[in-house]
């Protein structure tokens, strides 16, 4: 999967691949993330993107024009799957786009900034728009690491058995069962005996039950979607 990213704050997404499974995603060849500056697209002096808005009102709106640009030049030699905007007002991300996105082959991702796109830009060059919840992000950026990191760790051969996405919170719309590690016994805080078993179908009913609860307890209306 490629994934491009057009956004006017570059520094700000270089550290959060070069870690951990999006870093081993790339090395594997299975992610390319291409984080592409904005001004290198842009005609006007002094690399401007923005500009003040029609009819008034404060804030500044990021322009068509560098914007066309720069997907013109992404989109030369290759099909793009989808041209997202990630803005508060777009639908909210979740697990099941998550999912679907990682089945495409090539992403743009436009970050969102100031007051926003020229809403030309939202009728003719965008597909779809996404934002990661109810609150606002001073710009697009931090949402793009969290798309991008939703679908790469999705890619098949990025995760291994053991890191499987299949047993994910969410995944069948339950949060994840409790887990435990080494010592059994700390500071008179056990283990539930169940675990240190080694009856794997009895493991197996209590991590559902304690899944269940969970999400009963948490998470109501995730056992109500559908
Ligand atoms: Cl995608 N962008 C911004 N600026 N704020 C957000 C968001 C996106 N999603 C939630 N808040």
């Amino acid at each position: 999967m490629r994934i491009d990213i057009i956004t006017v704050l570059p520094e700000l997404l270089v550290s959060p691949f070069e870690h951990s499974i999006l870093k081993r995603a790339r090395e594997k060849g299975l992610l390319e993330v291409n984080v592409v500056n904005l001004r290198d697209y842009s005609t006007f002096n002094h690399k401007q993107v923005d500009d003040y808005q029609f009819g008034g009102g404060a804030g500044m709106v990021m322009m068509v024009e560098p914007i066309f640009n720069c997907i013109q030049a992404l989109k030369k030699d290759r099909t793009v799957d989808e041209v997202i905007y990630l803005t508060p007002d777009g639908e909210r991300f979740n697990q099941k786009t998550a999912n679907q996105l990682s089945l495409k082959n090539d992403l743009i991702l436009l970050c969102g900034h100031y007051k926003g796109v020229d809403e030309r830009v939202r009728q003719h060059l965008i597909t779809r728009e996404i934002s990661i919840g109810d609150y606002v992000l001073s710009g697009g950026e931090l949402a793009a690491a969290v798309l991008v990191d939703a679908l790469g760790r999705l890619l098949p051969g990025v995760l291994n058995d053991e890191t499987s996405a299949l047993f994910d919170s969410f995944q069948d719309d339950l949060l994840a069962p409790p887990v435990y590690t080494r010592p059994a016994s700390f500071n008179g805080w056990e283990v539930p005996d169940v675990l240190l078993s080694g009856h794997a179908a009895k493991i197996e009913d209590w991590r559902h039950e304690q899944a269940l609860s969970k999400t009963l307890e948490r998470r109501p209306d995730l056992l109500h979607e559908n």
